[in-house]
């Protein structure tokens, strides 16, 4: 007889975000919104990527208050700790372990093809350690490690992604299926939300020019101020076109945060100048944003919640990065 109550299990999902700032509206529209709407489809497994962050140089009191922070901003998303597994990375030794094998079959040729490395090269010219070369490898093993069949990521990291599926396809190559292929999973609106000071560069939160981003906890008034000095063009025409790269980004934040389209949002605006517009988008985006920052404030106030939460995530993570790991290890060829 069948058994009628067996359920297909649910496809995995993997995906981080690194503590190197405040988050920015950029991390939320690209990545973090879609994080929340997926928990219910997939098995979902995320993390704080901490040991991405110090490929760029970090104070250590700051980088520890970020990393709470952004792991409490998790949570303030409404990403339920008990349904899927959230931690931070660095308490998972697993992924520094996978980490030098990987990069054992990664080339030196591929990595050096990394748009984020020449950008980030160019902007820390004193700090071009090997961290900031090998990153895509360390990403490649948060992944491969979790088997996940969709990775949520902005349009900006699709580059790394396609190295951890070519490492992924090598060593499956080599060795049998031991890594899942995953699948990038990129939203259709907000995946590149640019900076607001220079719409030709993506909006990161590592920007040193603190009006070029919006970050998650920012004040309403603070909002509302970066929209109105928001960069756009001399005509005052509110229309979407690779010519006007500073109104576009603004009417595709607009249409991620209130859920219109472009051409909706053109029409809203016809015949309005861009005083209005620019008001519009502040106070929309505060909105959004003001019951997440609420929410966040409420779960750091409780370190000890907090602590229970992160090492719960990293105990579970580790269950299953175990498990690729050592299959890794034996096909490799070493003793365990
Ligand atoms: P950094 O500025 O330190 O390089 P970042 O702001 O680019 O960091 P990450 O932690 O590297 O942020 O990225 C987290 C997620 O947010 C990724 O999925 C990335 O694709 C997405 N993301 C980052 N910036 C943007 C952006 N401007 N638009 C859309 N998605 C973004
Ligand atoms: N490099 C990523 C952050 C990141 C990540 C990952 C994303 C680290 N490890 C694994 C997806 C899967 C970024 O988004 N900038």
């Amino acid at each position: 007889m069948c058994n009628t109550n067996e359920t297909t299990p649910k496809q995995r999902v993997l995906s981080c975000i690194q503590p190197s700032g405040l988050l920015t509206l950029g991390n939320y529209l690209g990545a973090l919104k879609n994080w929340t709407q997926m928990q219910s489809q997939f098995d979902c497994t995320f993390a704080v990527a901490d040991l991405h962050a110090i490929t760029v140089r970090q104070e250590p009191a700051k980088l520890r208050s970020q990393i709470y922070s952004t792991f409490a901003l998790l949570l303030a998303l409404g990403i339920d700790p008990e349904q899927n597994t959230v931690f931070i990375q660095s308490q998972v030794p697993y992924h520094t372990a996978l980490s030098w094998v990987l990069s054992c079959y990664t080339q030196f040729g591929e990595m050096s093809r990394m748009t984020q490395f020449k950008d980030k090269s160019a902007k820390h010219p004193d700090n071009i350690n090997v961290g900031l070369f090998s990153y895509p490898v360390l990403m490649a093993a948060d992944i491969l490690l979790y088997q996940p069949a969709f990775v949520p990521v902005g349009a900006d990291q699709k580059q790394h992604l396609e190295i951890a599926r070519d490492i992924a396809l090598r060593f499956n190559h080599l060795y049998g299926d031991v890594f899942t292929v995953p699948e990038a999973y990129i939203p259709k609106t907000g995946a590149r939300i640019m900076s607001l000071q220079d719409p030709a560069k993506k909006m990161s939160k590592s920007d040193d020019n603190a009006n070029s981003w919006i970050a998650i906890l920012d004040s309403k008034d603070d909002i509302i101020r970066k929209f109105k000095r928001a960069v756009t063009d001399s005509d005052s025409c509110v229309r979407m076109s690779p010519d006007k790269p500073g109104v576009s980004n603004l009417i595709t934040i607009y249409g991620a945060v209130t859920g219109k389209t472009a051409d909706e949002v053109e029409r809203e605006f016809e015949g309005k100048g861009y005083g209005d517009f620019k008001l519009a988008v502040g106070e929309a985006v505060a909105d959004t944003l003001a019951p997440i920052k609420q929410r966040h404030d409420e779960i750091i106030k409780d370190k000890k919640e907090l602590e229970r939460l992160y090492k719960a995530g990293a105990e579970k993570a580790s269950r299953t990065a175990a498990k690729t790991y050592f299959k890794v290890m034996k096909k490799v060829g070493f003793v365990l």
